[in-house]
């Protein structure tokens, strides 16, 4: 059951799309609300698990920290950081009772999860103007059913988007991709798609794609594609202010760029240099820019990637001005150390400063709006831009998109990729904790840069993460400027990676059917342990292992220098050992602990009782997968297996006993 409170005058995001009643009713007895309507308090018994908060750091269970909603571009993804680029307001409370609260607020959002008080959870908005919903159900996926119902049926993904991508901010023309391309080719390392950074673009323009790099682009495309490999070109959210460049002119023309307090149009400056930023939360902009990616869906680009939308800005035009003038003051002083850090603090406030957001407006429907009001929003709604011009440009594909900014009810829109991470070991374990809560909020097709964005990852590092990122729809390896080449060809073991990329493919036919399940049934495609065990007291506290849709389960080791790892069973599994699609063992496994060897070139995967798990043969690309020819792991007595090739075509396939 979802009730409804609403608090003063909400903003409308359009995050929940099923229609409830606003209750007229007082909060339930469990929930406090402060006399001005801004802080809610829950009283949590120590054994509750708190669940959910999509993209942001901690363990699967919240408790312990506190979490801002405030969509972010930080590429420190450090232990200590309260916000990402997302705000994915929803949790998810598992106790003797259990309750799904989301908090449908587009400014920010602090989520005090046991933090000033271990046994307590506070939830404060800025404003006294929002949504409450409250979910009550039998338990967690109950809970995670209603909600996903409220807020909408999920993107679903091309299923080429579901072969191995392969990305780095440094391919700066086409000789670069189609080197990457041929390597892969050239080494028998399966591929379906690369990603095309802003270097396409001429100065970093969106909708231009820069001739001296590209001189035949379409041509490239169609080579490429010729090739079973798609080309996903970025789009940023700010446009380039320059005489001559349509966008701009047009956006301004139109007035489709966010506001001044004075009416002129808001200035910032991100990769092209000075920008507008398009007013997404305008109707009529947000069909306009939408329309734009028709330039590159003409010549047969079916796949995009949209940055910068929370948004990042590097500057506003009027508090660089400010800061240099405050930066003069210093000159000839003598600069103590209070000074020389208020100093360097001007110039390192400069990008994403909360005084620029409070600088600038958007154009709802003809009501001017603050743009801090609304900030998190902003990503979703470029996003959804996309989204709706896909389906009037080009009705009869189905293009691939994800975004790094993020609100819940994008889902609907898109995938999303969790940002900059780095090349770190705990970046491993960081997105086995993602992953099921953003499941929870509807985003199903979503990875993380495998390898590791920022600083320099190891041949050790990619391959452990690969293990990881193979069960995870959006499998893209993606490298930062300047970082370590990444590509697997690369390192010395290029015979294990591409072992490693088969299995992926093997799976494919798995996870393609699981992804399509948990949209149409709103359930998790990676659950945690203590929701598909609900009752077993281990299951609950054991963060780093994650149920895989129906049949298995996967244990990834995170550590390096690792031999294996411990594992714990709530029932008896079947484990396969994997080394390659034709080589691997079968183990099957009592309930309990096990330390589990697991070389750095081995995957383990385990088969609950009485299911099965399908695997496809060896492929190139996605095109090459067989839709019948499969082997059959199962543990126990599985009689059948439901398997999606396609969205709306599912097949029973029986098993022989
Ligand atoms: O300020 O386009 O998260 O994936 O490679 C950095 C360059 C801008 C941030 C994205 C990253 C991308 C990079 N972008």
């Amino acid at each position: 059951m979802i009730t409804r409170y609403t608090f003063g005058t909400p903003f409308n995001t359009e995050a929940a799309v099923m229609p409830v009643q606003a209750s007229s009713g007082s909060l339930p007895p469990f929930l406090g609300l402060s006399e001005d309507k801004l802080t809610l308090t829950m009283q949590l018994d120590p054994d509750d698990i708190v669940y959910g908060l999509g993209e942001n750091m901690g363990g699967i269970n919240k408790r312990g920290r506190k979490y801002i909603s405030n969509c972010t571009d930080d590429p420190n993804h450090t232990e200590n950081r309260t916000s990402l680029y997302a705000a994915h307001n929803f949790v998810l409370i598992q106790g003797a009772k259990c309750t799904g609260l989301f908090v449908d607020y587009p400014a920010i959002v602090t989520f005090d999860v046991g933090f000033t008080d271990k046994d307590i959870m506070t939830v404060s908005v800025e404003e006294p103007d929002y949504d409450l919903y409250i979910i009550d159900g039998a338990g967690p996926s109950d809970i995670i059913r209603e909600f996903r119902q409220l807020i909408g049926e999920s993107y679903i993904a091309p299923k080429w988007s579901f072969g191995f991508i392969q990305s780095r901010w440094g391919y700066v023309n086409e000789n670069d991709v189609r080197e990457v391309a041929a390597a892969h080719r050239d080494n028998n390392l399966p591929l379906d798609g690369i990603c095309l950074d802003i270097d396409y673009m001429v100065r970093y323009e969106d909708f231009t794609i820069d001739e001296k790099r590209f001189p035949e682009f379409e041509n490239f495309v169609a080579e490429m594609r010729a090739d079973n490999i798609h080309l996903i070109p970025i789009i940023d959210a700010g446009i380039k202010i320059e005489d001559g460049y349509q966008v701009y002119e047009e956006g301004v023309k139109n007035n489709y760029f966010c506001k001044d307090a004075d009416g002129s149009d808001f200035v910032a400056a991100v990769w092209p240099g000075r920008v507008h930023m398009p007013d997404f939360l305008n109707k009529d902009a947000r069909k306009w820019f939408g329309d734009k990616y028709a330039f590159l869906i003409d010549k047969g680009i079916d796949g995009f990637w949209n940055d910068m939308n929370e948004p990042a800005l590097f500057y506003s035009e009027k508090t660089l001005k400010e800061v240099f003038e405050k930066l003069h003051e210093y000159d000839g002083k003598d600069i103590d150390l209070q000074d020389l850090w208020a100093f360097q603090g001007l110039v390192n406030g400069l990008a994403n400063n909360p005084d620029d957001y409070r600088s600038f407006y958007h154009n709802v429907d003809g009501r001017s709006i603050r743009h801090d009001r609304v900030h998190n929003i902003y990503g979703y709604n470029m996003t959804r831009s996309a989204s709706e011009a896909f389906k009037r440009i080009a009705p009869d594909k189905n293009i691939l998109m994800f975004s790094r900014s993020s609100y819940i009810g994008m889902h609907r829109y898109g995938g999303i990729w969790t940002g900059d991470n780095s090349s770190w070991w705990s970046h491993i374990e960081l997105l086995m904790h993602q992953l099921p809560a953003l499941n929870m909020c509807g985003f199903i097709y979503c990875g993380a840069d495998t390898g590791g964005f920022g600083g320099d990852t190891t041949e050790e590092l990619l391959m452990r993460f690969i293990e990881l990122s193979m069960f995870t729809p959006l499998m893209r390896n993606h490298a930062a400027l300047g970082t370590r080449l990444q590509e697997v060809y690369r390192f010395k073991d290029i015979d294990s990676f591409r072992k490693l990329l088969k299995i992926r493919y093997g799976l494919i036919p798995y996870i393609y059917s699981e992804y399509i399940k948990a949209i149409k049934n709103g359930t998790l495609l990676f659950t945690p342990m203590g929701i598909a065990f609900p009752e077993d007291k281990t299951a609950r506290r054991t963060e780093d292992q994650l149920m895989v849709g129906e049949s298995i389960m996967i244990a990834p080791v995170y550590k390096p220098n690792a031999a294996g790892r411990y594992v714990y069973l709530p029932e008896d599994m079947l484990m396969l050992r994997m080394r390659g699609l034709d080589d691997m063992d079968k183990v099957p496994m009592k309930a309990g602990h096990h330390y589990v060897d697991i070389a750095v070139n081995e995957v383990v995967v385990f088969v609950r009782n009485g299911r099965a798990l399908i695997m496809g043969k060896e492929a190139q690309n996605i095109t090459e997968i067989s839709h019948s020819d499969f082997d059959v792991y199962k543990c126990g007595d599985a009689s059948s297996y439901e398997y999606y090739d396609e969205a709306d075509k599912c097949v029973t396939l029986q098993f022989e006993k």
